[in-house]
């Protein structure tokens, strides 16, 4: 008999999909009433979740035989760690796979921001070109610091294609990483020492609402802040009210904090770039997470050990 699964989220590619029905009996969670999800609770052995649904805690509470929840994606926030520590269950995550699609989305925010993509296609766009409106020129990145914050596997990606832009790359992490000379002491030493800030870091308590005013008014109104992270990493209150007051320069912003719904006042304004939380939304990066998620699974199931385990 296949093992019983639970399905969390609902865009799954037919790839995954495929994968899925030759190994598991799935059970589709939204799509099923809460008492469907009753009666066969008691024999639902894993979950596949995305990385933003995560796993809620009052469904994990309902989930008795709960073995091991399967990540689509690298950030673990959304997910009980204590919980699901205190009750043995595996947990595992597709990291590596997306690493470099994510940093590819980081530099492209990061150069579009800096250099005033949306503005200059507006410009074209509304016509403005013939009659000489005037247009105020960006920045160079040459020679300018990029402040990476979160020095891991995608914060290290992105620095060695800031790199090649010629920036000066500085971390801040709570471990010293693997280049301690480039290492701040704190975020705000970081902040004041940048010109740029790109977030990196895992999403959770530890980080949440790290980059505050404080941090945002030492980037100063010549700085440019990327999140390609988490939207709980940030004051979003207070990114507004620093663009909007001109004492942050620009913002390139994958995520958000009540993501899909983003603030009108960052919808309006003009020096902000905006993408719908898309930096491992590529078709190469979606194939290998979906088989890494579903090979975690595969893997628990005939007793093999986990691929990436969390
Ligand atoms: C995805 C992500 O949006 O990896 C992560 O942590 O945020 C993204 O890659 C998501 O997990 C896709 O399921």
């Amino acid at each position: 008999m296949k093992p019983e699964i639970l399905v969390l989220g609902s865009v799954w590619p037919a790839e995954v999909l495929n994968l899925l029905e030759q190994h598991f009996h799935c059970h589709f969670h939204a799509q099923l009433g809460e008492q469907e999800l009753d009666a066969c609770a008691d024999r639902l052995r894993a979950v596949l979740t995305t990385g933003g649904i995560g796993l809620p805690a009052a469904l994990l509470a309902r989930l008795p035989a709960l073995e091991l929840v399967s990540v689509h994606g690298a950030g673990v926030d959304a997910v009980p760690l204590a919980a699901l520590a205190a009750r043995g269950v595996h947990l595992t995550n597709t990291p590596d796979v997306l690493t470099d699609d994510v940093a590819d989305l980081a530099v492209l925010l990061l150069l579009a921001a800096v250099r005033r993509l949306p503005q200059l296609d507006r410009y074209v766009r509304a016509g403005a070109w013939p009659g000489k409106a005037p247009l105020p020129q960006a920045r160079s990145l040459k020679g300018k610091v990029a402040g990476i914050v979160g020095f891991g596997r995608i914060g290290q990606a992105v620095a060695a294609r800031l790199e090649a832009f010629g920036l000066q790359i500085r971390y801040h992490q709570r471990s010293a990483g693997p280049r301690p000379d480039r290492r701040s002491d704190s975020l705000l030493a970081l902040a004041q020492e940048s010109d740029m800030l790109v977030l990196c870091t895992p999403g959770g308590a530890e980080t949440m609402r790290m980059v505050d005013a404080a941090v945002l008014d030492a980037l100063g109104p010549e700085g440019t802040l990327v999140n390609i992270a988490r939207g709980s990493v940030v004051d979003e209150a207070a990114l507004v009210a620093a663009l909007r007051e001109g004492r942050l320069g620009a913002a390139g912003l994958d995520v958000f904090e009540h993501e899909p719904e983003v603030p009108d006042a960052l919808r309006t304004l003009d020096q902000v770039v905006l993408t719908p939380h898309v930096g491992s939304f590529t078709v190469e990066a979606r194939r290998a997470m979906g088989r890494l998620a579903v090979d975690n699974l595969v893997a628990h199931f005939d007793g093999r050990p986990l691929l990436t385990p969390v």
